[in-house]
């Protein structure tokens, strides 16, 4: 047997701490920033250049760094908008202690990017009146929080390692579909199934093949041709797999807008299809009101979305408002997942979603102890 761990699941999640820390934005100020996303990050780049006329002396240890390009401003405002939008700092301090890795391990100092973050905050306050304070506060925090280490991840992993996972993981990165087929049909023949395989074979390699980016130990474009191997590999086996009869129920999959990691959502889409449900999958980042159109026209009894960071919290909280809003009491359970959840799985209220699970495994258990009352399908004057 090529199983070599295997850790207790913490079969039930921990319970759902609260997360505001600070009054959290108001909307209005909070659409005043998502509107003004483009214009900072330009004004800011701007602002920056002006000041790199004189630079400082960065010290005979510290590499100077390029300063933050316009997409890095943005992207940095896309994180800090769910910190204010909630209250807090966490997502931003996440996002910051990231950013601080990828940058350590190419050898570019981060006192730039302090530097970008104040010149953001500058550019915004005029539009922010005494709110400005709330900015101001949660900028702090995150940037001292982000210097501390990592707090333990809210949500224990089901933990089971393959001895074979990092031939499995090198077979990837050369893009060799041959040999990952074959060390998957090797767990196969132990008995292992499908689902597990994907949960605990392809789902650590990809996320060790992130690290490995992470730490400038591959190129983008090996990543991109593991997640491409992966894939195909995974389309191979679910294709060969029987299906069971149809089970009567419908579920609709979806990344959110601006989520481009579909991989996941593959797999609970395949975690569905081999439990008898119907499924139509929408794939990476599909907008809101096509996902909501497609809920209407579909009357799926169950809706799953997938995000993948912080940054995509408060378009799943429009799309879960907007399908609930057009389904009113016909509406479908909602259930989300991603990595972002498995970071802080207490964003599950924030969403306003009906459940959450962990991977494609768990969604399964969900879905199959509490089937969604007899799908929309069935009665056409629902939704
Ligand atoms: C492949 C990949 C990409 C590909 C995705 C291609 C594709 N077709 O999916 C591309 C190139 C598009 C990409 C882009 C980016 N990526 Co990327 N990506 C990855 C990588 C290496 C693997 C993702 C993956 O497939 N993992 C395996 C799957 C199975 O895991 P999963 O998605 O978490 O899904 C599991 C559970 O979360 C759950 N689940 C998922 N969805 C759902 C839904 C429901 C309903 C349920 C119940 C459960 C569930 O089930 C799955 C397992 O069973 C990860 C590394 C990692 N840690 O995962 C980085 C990673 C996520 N990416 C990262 C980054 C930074 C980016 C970019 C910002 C890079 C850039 N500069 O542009 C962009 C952002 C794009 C965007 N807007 O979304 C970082 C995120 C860091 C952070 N801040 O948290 C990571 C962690 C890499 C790293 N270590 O630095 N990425």
């Amino acid at each position: 047997m090529t199983l070599n761990t295997t850790h207790p699941a913490a079969a039930t999640q921990a319970p759902l701490a609260p997360l505001a820390s600070l009054a959290p934005l108001s909307a209005q100020a909070l659409q005043t920033v998502q509107s003004l996303r483009e214009q900072v990050a330009v004004q800011a780049r701007l602002r920056l250049q002006h000041a790199q006329g004189t630079p400082p002396d960065p010290g005979p240890r510290t590499p100077q760094a390029p300063i933050s390009s316009e997409a890095e401003l943005r992207q940095q405002l896309e994180f800090l908008i769910p910190s204010l939008a909630t209250g807090n700092s966490r997502p931003f301090a996440n996002y910051l202690r990231w950013l601080r890795s990828v940058r350590q391990a190419r050898r570019l100092a981060f006192e730039p990017l302090n530097d970008g973050l104040l010149c953001m905050a500058e550019c915004l306050a005029p539009h922010l009146g005494p709110e400005k304070n709330t900015l101001d506060q949660l900028l702090q925090d995150s940037i001292r929080a982000s210097e501390e280490a990592a707090p333990a991840r809210r949500c224990e992993a089901e933990d089971r390692g393959f001895a074979i996972q990092p031939r499995f993981e090198e077979a990837l990165l050369q893009g060799d579909r041959a040999a990952a087929l074959a060390l998957m049909a090797e767990l196969e023949t132990e008995g292992l199934a499908l689902l597990e395989i994907e949960v605990h074979l392809i789902a650590r390699s990809l996320q060790q093949i992130g690290l490995r980016w992470q730490r400038n130990e591959i190129s983008v474009a090996q990543e991109h041709l593991a997640t491409a191997t992966a894939s195909t590999v995974m389309a191979d086996r679910f294709a060969h797999h029987p299906l069971p009869p149809l089970n009567g129920q419908r579920a609709l999959l979806a990344c959110v807008q601006g989520n481009r990691h579909s991989v996941g959502l593959s797999m609970v889409s395949d975690a569905l299809e081999l439990a008898g449900w119907e499924v139509q999958c929408l794939g990476a980042d599909t907008p809101t009101p096509d996902l909501v159109a497609q809920v209407l026209a579909w009357r799926p009894g169950l809706v799953a979305l997938s995000l993948a960071f912080s940054s995509h919290l408060l378009e799943a909280r429009e799309a879960i408002a907007q399908i609930r809003s057009a389904c009113g009491r016909a509406a479908p359970r909602i259930v989300v997942g991603g990595e972002a959840l498995n970071q802080e799985p207490a964003w599950v209220d924030f969403l306003g979603a009906d459940g959450y699970a962990r991977d494609a495994l768990g969604v399964l258990r969900e879905a199959q102890a509490r089937p969604p009352e007899a799908s929309p399908a069935a009665n056409p004057q629902a939704c």
